[in-house]
């Protein structure tokens, strides 16, 4: 049987395992997806005790995914967005000074629930709101996929720090992303195709990141918050006819992508899909 898991602290709110789970039951495969919740201090030998174990893969979840950069061999885009989200434990040799690889699906994520409503990014306009990890994901994603990204986050300074390392990692990537404070979207989301809200906004009150007056008809409308579903800024959007992608799609993206470089076989993502639904 192989084991796969998710190093958070909490996570007992996660979907990951009736998620994976869901995946295995379709496929047919004998694996578990286990939650581990180690202490802050200990994530570097939760990482190793994972291996020892013979785990074969691993989700890393807030707080750690910046952290978990010191016990993994980051790929290009995990090191270049500075997070890791999933561990691959299947390429090393099980030496002690061989680190297993470490991924950021969390961009795949993004790009993958534009693709499934066929969403274009090349050559558009893409308005990040947030600055925070899982705006650092949207921005690399959006930037690789050839959008001009504008990040506009409550402190200008941190949008200009991400823009600044987008622009280091990505070809054109300096010339095309911008950045500013929260007062910039009246002007930057007028003339954008696509938006992403990677803030919390939404999550805990019945409020919007957008002034709802920008929004439009051209639009497409990522909003990473996943609980409540439909947020204040899709329904304000889905009102001015714009397209709108949940946060589930996300979620349920970058878990796909980690299943598939888990398994190297295509993921059920509708069975997966399904499983994720059911709970929210
Ligand atoms: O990046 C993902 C992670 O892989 C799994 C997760 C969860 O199960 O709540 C959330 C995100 O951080």
């Amino acid at each position: 049987m192989d084991v796969f898991g998710l190093l958070g602290n909490p996570v007992g709110h996660s979907l990951s395992p009736p998620m994976h789970e869901a995946a295995y039951d379709e496929l047919g495969t004998d694996a578990r997806y286990v939650t581990f919740e180690p202490a802050p201090d200990d994530l570097g030998a939760a990482i190793e005790g994972a291996r020892a174990l013979g785990v074969a893969g691993l989700n890393v979840t807030i707080p750690f995914k910046q952290d978990a950069l010191a016990y993994v061999e980051p790929d290009d885009l995990a090191a270049r967005i500075g997070a890791v989200n999933t561990i691959d434990f299947s390429d090393g040799d099980d030496s002690a000074d061989d680190l297993p690889t470490g991924h950021n699906t969390d961009a795949a994520g993004v790009r993958r629930s534009f693709a499934h409503h066929d969403v274009t990014l090349a050559d558009r306009n893409a308005v990040v709101v947030g600055a925070g990890g899982a705006a650092r994901a949207a921005a690399f994603a959006l930037a690789d996929a050839g959008a001009a990204v504008h990040v506009a986050n409550r402190t200008a300074e941190r949008a200009e720090r991400l823009v600044a390392d987008v622009g280091r990692g990505t070809p054109d990537g300096a010339e095309r992303a911008t950045a500013g404070g929260l007062d910039t979207l009246e002007t930057r989301v007028p003339d954008a195709d696509v938006l992403v809200n990677a803030t919390s906004v939404g999550m805990e009150e019945d409020r919007s990141p957008v002034p709802s007056e920008t929004l439009h008809g051209d639009l497409a409308v990522l909003d990473a918050v996943y609980r409540p579903l439909d947020t204040r800024l899709l329904r304000e959007a889905r009102e001015r006819g714009a397209t709108t992608i949940d946060g589930a799609w996300m979620l349920l993206y970058q878990g796909v992508e980690a299943f598939e470089l888990w398994t190297g076989r295509d993921a059920p993502v509708d069975a997966m899909n399904e499983a994720l639904r059911a709970r929210l």
